[in-house]
């Protein structure tokens, strides 16, 4: 068989006339020469990968944390053979899934301008045709598509899920859980495949002199393999050094504008991109509410003086109102709600230690329990604490706040505080308590 003229030589007849057919027929409007910013290049490029090669493995480990710190809660059965093995999470030290979330979240924020950065500098790659030429292109193309459809598809599904809270009921964290598994494969292979193309792209110039060259004195990088560098380049309007400034400074401002829900005090109300975290009112109960008792559907008449505990695991169930609940030892503890949107709220709870009221129920060494709530509906109704949450001298049934009485929003009468737990497993409106023997 001989190969048509002009094709490349080492081709088989039928790959290079599909090449040459291919490169004859660009779709219309795909041409990387209209990309022609005199900034795009392998070191800029490799400057935001930098950053990013740094950062998002701690955006993905915390998400990952956050999953197990779920527990038993995110139903193995939900995610199939991708359930990470579970280890029990921990009640110690009592700030850790605050800790763990803030992160999660405002990195993840923090590095949404690094990530469009990032993809605006090698935009002219979407563009080049044909898309692939070897076995060995296509499986590269493929782990780009998952790296980049999956880092979009977190970003997406997690701005939702802060800005508008559970609108996807609990899908929203089976899908963001497959989602970063798609992103983690693709950002494994991406790793592999051009660390050493960033590390001598890095070198390629010194950022610190690119970080005193000034607009007239910009121009474009040598020509690439890859087809970053423009070929026809336009004059510069904004230098290297501004770009990353201008990038750099959209994080800050991402940071300065979320990271108050999180860290509080005066900054907290400087955290006007988010919906939640900010002012929840003056008083002792004066701080955020993430659902009310009218938007999960509580009848006030169910909690009041016909309100009953009912604790069971032991032989008998035990029923108990809330003044008989008050007759028993009171603690006191000083504990935050942090929720898995990211913002968080430390307050000074008392009430009756779960393990009493496992002692209460006639069980002994309790395993565990399952904690039901007055909601009738949503992912809230029910709950699962395991040993440590339950044994814990600080897990409490909480009566009051900050020295008053639990107002109905942040789940009067009683409701669960425990060290460490996600902020989702402190069920408000607590309705029964069934421990779980060892
Ligand atoms: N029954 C019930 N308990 C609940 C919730 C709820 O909507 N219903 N929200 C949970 C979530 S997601 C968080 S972060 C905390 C918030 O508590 P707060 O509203 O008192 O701040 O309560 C948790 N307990
Ligand atoms: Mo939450």
């Amino acid at each position: 068989m001989s190969s048509p003229p002009g094709a490349p030589e080492q081709g088989y007849g039928f790959p290079a006339r599909l090449w040459r057919m291919l490169d004859e027929h660009r779709p219309p409007g795909l041409d990387p020469r209209s990309w022609r910013s005199p900034l795009r290049g392998p070191w800029l490029t490799s400057v935001f990968a930098s950053v990013l090669l740094v950062t998002l493995p701690i955006v993905t480990i915390t998400g990952l944390l956050s999953y197990v710190a779920y527990g038993t809660q995110a139903r193995p059965g939900d995610v199939g053979w991708l359930h990470l093995p579970l280890f029990d999470w921990p009640t110690n030290p009592y700030w850790l899934f605050r800790l763990n979330q803030g992160l999660h979240v405002t990195l993840g924020l923090v590095l949404i301008p690094v990530v469009l950065a990032k993809l605006w500098s090698v935009v002219p790659r979407l563009f080049t045709w044909p898309p692939a030429r070897s076995v060995a292109q296509v499986l590269e193309r493929l782990s780009l598509l998952m790296l980049v459809g999956g880092i979009l598809f977190e970003i997406i599904t997690g701005v939702l899920n802060i800005q508008y809270d559970y609108i996807f009921g609990f899908s929203f964290y089976t899908a963001h859980y497959y989602g970063a598994w798609v992103f983690i494969a693709g950002f494994v292979a991406h790793v592999i495949l051009k660390l050493p193309r960033m590390l001598s792209s890095l070198r390629s110039r010194s950022f610190h002199d690119m970080l005193r060259t000034r607009l007239a004195d910009t121009h474009p990088e040598p020509l690439d393999a890859d087809g970053l560098v423009a070929v026809e380049p336009a004059p510069p309007t904004v230098s290297r050094r501004g770009a990353l400034a201008l990038v750099g400074g959209g994080s800050l401002m991402v940071f300065a504008l979320t990271a108050g829900q999180t860290i509080g005090g005066f900054t907290r109300p400087l955290a006007v991109l988010l919906p939640r975290g900010r002012d929840g009112g003056d008083g002792p109960n004066g701080f955020q509410i993430n659902r009310t008792a009218e938007a999960a559907r509580i009848n006030p008449d169910a909690t009041g003086n016909g309100w009953r505990l009912t604790l069971s695991g032991g032989d008998e169930d035990v029923e108990r109102d809330r003044d008989s609940l008050l007759a028993l030892p009171q603690h006191t503890a000083v504990l935050p709600i942090a929720c898995v949107e990211g913002w968080s709220t430390t307050q000074t709870w008392s009430g009756v230690r779960l393990r009493d009221l496992a002692e209460l129920a006639g069980v002994r060494a309790p395993d565990g329990a399952d904690v039901t709530s007055l909601e009738k509906s949503g992912a809230f109704k029910e709950s699962d604490l395991n040993r440590g949450q339950v044994t814990h001298g600080d897990a409490l049934l909480a009566l009051h706040v900050n020295g008053s009485e639990l107002s109905l929003d942040h789940g009067y009468p009683a409701r669960i505080i425990v060290p460490a737990m996600p902020g989702v497993l402190n069920t408000k409106w607590v309705s029964a308590i069934s421990f779980r023997r060892a």
